[in-house]
């Protein structure tokens, strides 16, 4: 079985599960855990932030970063598709207890101009603005990558209105992968930025949330509160550090194979896919609109590929470590049999 359902689904490799076996590990809410340590500093380093924190996921990592910029009844500004909106079980108004206000975009960039629109006026009767989130990759538009001079200006406008700027990056090793941009240019835009380990990293659990020392203090209470302070955690943050240090560059391997992949699809005709979303590791298709995505789904199964769901009509495929060059060709081969068989 080729599964593409998702870039979190790689297990440890053998080397990964000998460096989680010799973890030196400590207490890591007394703050003790070398590795969990270890792997913050390293983060912070790389995203150019003051600290950072280890935290069970990338959707605790989110919530608490919109928990610590906002105020309950305070707006989030952020993209219609964004993973906050649409995978995060209404998060944002138990936790943080804010209002999203979602704005509609093209490939995850939200107009600036629609951004400054939803801005509100400080009338007292008015919600108050506090947060523009981004995500870079963003996953419901297929991996697109929001381009630096984008962040740029979004940056640009929130320090001009007293905003902060979260950004979502669980995949923004990829974006920086294949524009070459390091991690920092596009962390420095934002005021608290989420990265994931546990996605084309390959690493089993776990996020990093970094910004300012205050910021990042305050995000260990709500992690705390949330349940997330986690205790020999080292085993888990050796992993992470495991991976940023050795799968980080391989990447780009998996922005073939989906680009491979994805020209096979187009090439085929049979399905509708749209090249210039295909910049990462996900490739998003249509698939024939007279299905739903349960019967394609399970067509793909039966020809030997696993699918997840993307926005309503679309199928999504996600290159990772366990995937090499000829399994993309055989799933893209498998996924046209079984759009064939389904028209026919
Ligand atoms: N994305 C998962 C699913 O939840 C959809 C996936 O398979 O792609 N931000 C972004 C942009 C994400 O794609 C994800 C996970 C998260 C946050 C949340 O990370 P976790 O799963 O660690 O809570």
């Amino acid at each position: 079985m080729i599964d593409l359902r998702s870039d979190t689904v790689t297990q440890p490799t053998e080397e990964m599960r000998r460096v989680i076996a010799q973890a030196p590990v400590g207490d890591d809410v007394f703050g003790e855990d070398p590795s969990v340590n270890r792997l913050q500093e390293y983060v912070a380093e790389l995203l150019g932030k003051e600290a950072a924190l280890f935290v069970p996921s990338g959707t605790m990592g989110n919530q608490i970063c919109l928990a610590v910029h906002c105020r309950s009844g305070d707006e989030v500004i952020l993209e219609a598709a964004s993973h906050i909106v649409t995978y995060e079980t209404a998060a944002p108004a138990v936790i943080a207890r804010v209002q999203l206000v979602p704005i509609a975009s093209e490939l995850g960039q939200m107009p600036v101009e629609a951004i400054q629109r939803a801005i509100r006026p400080p009338e007292y009767y008015f919600p108050r603005t506090a947060l523009i989130c981004l995500e870079n990759t963003h996953n419901r538009h297929g991996g697109t990558i929001l381009p630096l001079s984008y962040c740029q200006e979004v940056a640009q406008l929130a320090r001009q209105r007293g905003l902060a700027v979260h950004l979502d990056g669980a995949r923004l090793w990829n974006a920086s992968v294949a524009t070459g941009i390091p991690p920092r240019h596009y962390a420095e835009l934002a005021d608290s930025v989420m990265v994931s380990l546990s996605k084309g990293l390959g690493a089993p659990v776990g996020s990093v949330i970094a910004g300012s020392r205050e910021f990042i203090a305050e995000a260990r209470r709500w992690r705390k509160l949330l349940g997330g302070g986690m205790r020999q955690a080292g085993i888990l943050a050796a992993a992470g550090l495991y991976a940023l240090q050795h799968h980080l560059e391989r990447l780009h391997e998996d922005h073939e194979h989906a680009r491979l992949f994805a020209q096979l699809l187009a090439e085929s005709a049979l399905l509708q896919l749209e090249l210039r979303r295909v910049q990462t590791n996900i490739v998003v298709f249509r698939y024939p609109a007279h299905l739903t995505f349960a019967q394609f789904a399970q067509a793909c199964r039966q020809e030997g590929v696993l699918l997840s769901a993307g926005m309503p009509g679309y199928a999504r495929a996600v290159f990772h470590l366990h995937i090499g060059r000829q399994q993309a060709i055989d799933a893209a081969h498998a996924v046209i049999r079984a759009t064939r068989a389904l028209l026919t």
